[in-house]
Order: structure tokens, then sequence, then C-alpha cells
């Protein structure tokens, strides 16, 4: 296979290989491989964001002196009394999405523990609650945690507990968030004190396979601290996955990598979007409604949202951990139930596609993304996409099914080293087509070919106020959660992208954003001159489209009318 790598693109991975585990503030700790290889494996997980705050049905944490005044918020626990909760049924519902973990906020940043912890929180420079502020002190009682990790344990899903670094309800964490009250004497040594033993009680007594930080981002929080907690954390348990929240290198909410200077953690944690295509182990983290915690009548997303956000996300080599926000009265929402086992129906049927998976080995697109296991590679053809063309010898398939139905035609481009896959009429799906490709090689170690981007160099007329985040090689990063944008009012803009080989470009695929682009040409260099290929009008969020190939070292997009500045997310050329 031809090296299709590209010079941007190979130094942008490689920037990402960095530290995991302990990260250069402790050198010596890497991450578990068998626990960072068994939570890939795990590929769909459910988040739950459940607490006191449900009966007031607005965002757990973030409400406490804000919509609900903070004494209010911080009483709520004496009338929380979720009679209806069943882990059996939450563990079922997970089981029944398809999901093969379960991440639990068992405290977020307002501080309330849903198990019964020994630890009692400082309510003052000197003086301790008298008793710990938990579960335990509700009319429940009873001990959410166990429940749910031993109903996990009954239907085979890891139980993973969410544990929020900013406690807004600890006297010693700082700053306050909408909290009037002193900071004299807090002591954030005592905290980190009551933090580690809170965390060792949900290693010790719920064999949490995974703990997800949080909150990290506020100054009062080190590297330093991230690494000795790192440390701390697999010294109570070795086969452990901490995500990268317990340090300080996350990039934002962008899953960009990390700084490892000052990271610490197993794995990235870009939240509610589509991370890109990373080598390192990844996770998106996504609402199923709007708001983390429940909010009644909150907007749900479609079926084709749920399921797309998967298929992106593994497509990416990220897992997707998926989230619901239970009712006060200890239900899941059945709407969200609903929403799952649709979700659950999908991956019953192709499963096989998404667990035990990696990313790749081609570049996520618009419309198709692919995953790969042992030595089958199944191409994902998103939005009744009818074709793609895969920069691989068709000599490498020793066989190929569409595992969604209908029928496909696998040809190669005589004398090119690329393959292309049509489907029939009857094939294309609205959700994901998937079809199967076994090779004659293992699909793991397709090293740099995997990278299917031509791009080596993106340039345009207009970048919105020249910022570097909204310049052309936006378009060409294979992120769709980064753009290339113009200033307001452009009518008229040009983006130019050069291909590091002469490559034969036969379709191109554009994702625009805002959709305000009503007339466009795209010119391709092919003998040194440009040759226009496509006059179009709308563009729209995923438009395909193919025209005769042609040998080209460039393309070109230019965009003649607009109603408002134009933004792509991505343009991408096939073969
Ligand atoms: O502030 C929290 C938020 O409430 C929620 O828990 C998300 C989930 O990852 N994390 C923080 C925002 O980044």
């Amino acid at each position: 296979m031809k090296k299709l790598i590209y010079p941007l693109l190979a130094a942008a991975i490689a920037s990402l290989t960095v530290y995991a585990g302990g990260g250069k503030l402790a050198p010596d700790l890497k991450t578990h491989p068998e626990a960072i290889e068994e939570f890939q494996d795990w590929r769909f997980g459910m988040f739950i964001h459940w607490g006191p705050v449900a009966l007031k049905g607005t965002e757990i944490g973030w409400s406490r002196g804000r919509q609900i005044p903070v004494k209010e918020y911080d009483n709520l626990y004496k009338n929380f009394n979720p009679e209806k909760f069943d882990a059996d049924a939450w563990a079922r519902t997970a089981k029944e999405a398809g999901m093969k973990y379960l991440v639990l906020t068992t405290k977020h940043h307002d501080g309330f523990c849903l198990w019964p912890t020994q630890q009692r929180p400082w309510i003052s420079a000197t003086e301790q609650r008298e008793t710990p502020y938990s579960i335990a002190g509700t009319p429940f009682k009873r001990d959410i945690c166990k429940e749910l990790s031993e109903a996990c344990k009954k239907h085979g899903i890891a139980f993973c507990t969410y544990y929020s670094v900013a406690d807004w309800y600890h006297y010693d964490w700082t700053p306050r968030y909408h909290d009037k009250r002193p900071t004299e004497g807090a002591d954030m040594d005592r905290y980190v004190e009551y933090m580690n033993a809170q965390c060792a009680e949900l290693i010790k007594n719920y064999d949490t396979k995974l703990l997800w930080f949080d909150g990290e981002w506020f100054n009062t929080w080190t590297p330093e601290r991230g690494a000795k907690l790192y440390r701390f954390l697999r010294s109570q348990k070795d086969h452990l996955v901490i995500n990268n929240r317990v340090g300080k290198g996350r990039k934002g909410m962008g899953g960009k990598g990390w700084d490892p200077a000052v990271h610490s953690g197993d794995y990235d944690t870009p939240e509610q979007h589509i991370g890109a295509y990373n080598e390192n182990p990844w996770e998106t983290c996504m609402t199923i409604c709007r708001q983390w915690a429940w909010k009644p009548n909150d907007k749900m997303k479609s079926a084709k949202q749920c399921i797309q956000s998967l298929i992106r996300t593994n497509g990416g080599n990220g897992n997707f951990l998926f989230n619901v926000g239970p009712m006060p009265d200890g239900r899941i929402e059945p709407r969200q139930v609903e929403r799952l086992k649709e979700m659950g129906t999908w991956i019953k049927q192709y499963g096989e596609s998404i667990y035990g998976t990696r990313g790749g080995p081609f570049l996520p697109s618009n419309q198709v993304l692919s995953t790969r296991k042992g030595n089958k590679i199944f191409i994902h053809m998103l939005d009744n996409c009818k074709s793609v063309t895969l920069p691989m010898s068709k000599s490498l398939i020793k066989t190929s099914k569409v595992m969604t139905g209908g029928s496909a035609t696998i040809d190669s481009v005589r004398g090119r080293d690329t393959t292309t896959i049509t489907l029939g009429g009857d094939a294309t799906r609205e959700i994901a087509a998937v079809v199967e490709l076994t090779l004659t090689r293992s699909a793991m170690d397709l090293e740099p070919e995997k990278f299917f981007s031509w791009a080596k160099s993106a340039k345009a007329s207009n970048v919105y106020k020249n910022e570097a985040q909204y310049a052309a090689d936006k378009a060409v990063d294979g992120d769709p959660a980064t753009r290339w944008a113009t200033d307001e009012k452009t009518s008229e803009t040009t983006l130019t992208v050069e291909f590091s080989t002469e490559q034969h470009v036969a379709n191109v695929h554009i994702s625009e954003v805002y959709q305000r682009i009503e007339q466009w040409e795209l010119d391709l260099m092919v003998n040194g001159a440009w040759k226009t290929v496509i006059q179009g009008t709308k563009i729209g969020a995923t438009f395909t489209q193919s025209f005769p190939g042609q040998n080209a070292t460039a393309a070109r997009l230019r965009i003649i009318k607009a109603s408002d500045g134009p933004s792509l997310s991505e343009i991408h050329f096939g073969q």
C-alpha cells in the first residue's frame, strides 16, 4: 500500500503520543496495559448524573447558589427518597442498550455522596459535620453504590465511579462557587485527606473498575496533587483505569490530547462532542438530553443521532459514554429507556463492528467511519452514503459482506492502490450501512497508511479575524468539531487544499456549518492548470458528489455567493 500518511497529520499524531499513567510527574507509573485494553474493548457505556438535585430538575452542582439558594440546595437530601430506585432495572437498561460499563456520579461538585461514606466533611475552619453528607442521611438511607455495583456484576456490566475533585460543600475546597462562606482557614491538605479516604472507600467497598475524575480545572488543584492522587489510587488497586481529569493536562473540552508536563491519567475525555481520531485511548461523554441531571421535558436526541454518535466515536478510536439523568423517584425516564433500547436493537445486530474494535484504519469522514478487529475492517456508511473509495488495494480483501443487508460491489480502480465500495439501492441506510471486509492479513498493523487524508496544507482568502482556531487547515484535520470560518458578511472566498502527492480524485465530501453557501465551483489542479469539475449551489451539512476522476495535485473551492461568512467543518476528497 502507498504511504498515504502526510507530514501535517503525522506530526499532529506524533505530538499526541504522550505520557500516560502518572505522566512526567510520576514517570514510573504507566497505565495498566490490560486495564486500558479492557476499557477500550467496552466501547460503549452509561453515564449517570443523579442526586437530591433531581427533586428540583435543575443541573447537578451548577444550580447550587444560582437557581437554588445554597442553603436550600444543601438541605434537599432531607427530602430525597427515590422509592422507585431499582438497581437491577438500571443495570438491565444499560445491558439492553448494548452498554458494557456504567459510570455513576458518586460525588459531584455539590459534595453529596451516593454511598454511606464514613468521612465527615468540614463545615468551617474548625468544625466537622456531625454526620457524613450522604445517602445515609436521607429518608432513603440505602446504599445506592452497593446495590448498583451488585446489579452491574449480575448483568456483566463494569461498575465505575465518577468523583469530583471540586467539592463546593466542603469548607476546605476553594474557590467557592456562588457561596458566600468565608475561605479563612480552608485547608486543602485536609480536603485531600478526605478525598483520598473517600476514593479508597469506593475502591475497597464497591470494586470500581474506573475512577472518572472531574472538576480539576480550578487552580487550587495542581499537577503535583494529580500525580500524587494517581499514585495513591494505583497503590490501592493496580488494575484500575483513571481518566485524565485527575491531572491538569486536559486541553479544555476538546479532547485535543494533553500536556505531558502536567498530565496524569490513562485516557482523554472530550465532552459533548465527538473527539478527533487519536491513537491514544479516549472517550467522548455526551448527554442523551441537554442537561446532565434530570430535567422535566428536556430535549432528547433522536435514535439516529444516538447511534451515529456511537459510530463516529468508535470510528475515531474512542469510547462513547452516554449520559442519563434519573428522576427523583429513582426511575430512568421511560422515554430515555426506550431510546436506549433502540440503540440496543441496532447494536444487537451489528455490535460485531463495535465491541472489541479500535478506530480506523481510515481517518473519519463526514459519512464514512471505519473500525477494525483482528483481520476485519468494518466500513460504516452513514446518511444513505452510496459509495466510498478506500486507499487500500483490493488484493488485501479476502471476502466482504454487507452486514446491514442488500448488495454491494467492491472494485479496484485499475492500476491504483484503491478499492471502491458501491452499495446497491437496497443496501444504503439512513443510520448506517455496515460493510465487513475480511482481509488476507491483520487489520491492526496497518500503520502509516491508515490515515486517509491527502491534505498537506490548506489556505483561504479569508479567515475569521485571522484567528488560527478558524484557519483553513481546520477544514482538513479530520475533526468535525473544528472548522474553517470567515469574517461576517463574506460573500466570496476561496479555500485551496494542496495534496502531498498527485492523487486520483473522483469525489468530494463537504460538511458546511450554518449552510450559507449559495453558489460555488470546485476546481482541480490538473497538469498545472485549474480544471472546474463541479458547479454547485447549496452544500449543507453532509454533501457528497462524484465526478469523472482526474489526477490532481490540489483542489480549490471557489465560493461565488454566500448569504454570510461561509464555514466548513470538513472537506475530504476521494478516489
Ligand atoms: O461540571 C461538570 C458537569 O456537571 C458534568 O459532570 C460534566 C460531565 O463530564 N463534567 C463537568 C463539565 O465539564
